[in-house]
């Protein structure tokens, strides 16, 4: 299954955390990762705390959605995570924002991602990669925000020259 994880981070050093994430992505049970978006700089959104960096990237895995989901927070986790109250600044966070066509409406998980829609900072990397997903109108709903397209998709490269 095709599924697409929102990246961001605001704390530490956030393109070598996002690239690590990247990797450890590509190395999970029956994962690869099959696309990677431009990397995108943003004020927070609801949040408090130092600028985004923002990217989405494309998996194809066979792990279940609330499989994929545990070893997404263990990555987290292994960045360093912590999560004293919502929207925290954090060193990493990754998000399920679309897993195939599937709705998934659990206390644990909800996809697509609830929010999406509201956020340039997760709309505009997804619909480079997958832009039938993104309707026209919602890309135009969210582009008062703020975001800066900061490097193309080649800041993942020494990331994902190691999974091939
Ligand atoms: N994530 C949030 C809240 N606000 N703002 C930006 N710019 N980027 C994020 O990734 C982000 C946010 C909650 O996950
Ligand atoms: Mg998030
Ligand atoms: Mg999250």
């Amino acid at each position: 299954m095709s599924a697409w994880i929102g990246l961001g981070a605001n704390l530490g050093d956030r393109l070598a955390t996002l690239r690590t994430a990247l990797s450890a992505m590509g190395a999970l049970p029956g994962t690869r990762v099959q696309g990677v978006s431009s990397l995108y700089g943003s004020a927070p959104v609801d949040a408090g705390g130092p600028d985004y960096l923002n990217a989405v990237a494309q998996v194809q895995t066979t792990l279940a959605p609330h499989a994929l989901l545990a070893q997404l927070q263990a990555i987290e986790q292994a960045a360093g995570r912590e999560r004293p109250y919502r929207n925290a600044p954090r060193t990493l966070d990754l998000d399920i924002l679309l897993y195939g066509d599937e709705v998934i409406d659990t206390p644990t998980l909800t996809v697509p991602h609830p929010r999406l829609h509201e956020r340039a900072f997760a709309l505009c990397p997804l619909a480079e990669l997958a832009p039938d997903r993104v309707p026209a109108h919602q890309l135009a709903a969210v582009a008062p925000q703020r975001i800066d397209r900061v490097q193309g998709a080649d800041w993942a490269i020494q990331a994902t020259r190691q999974l091939s």
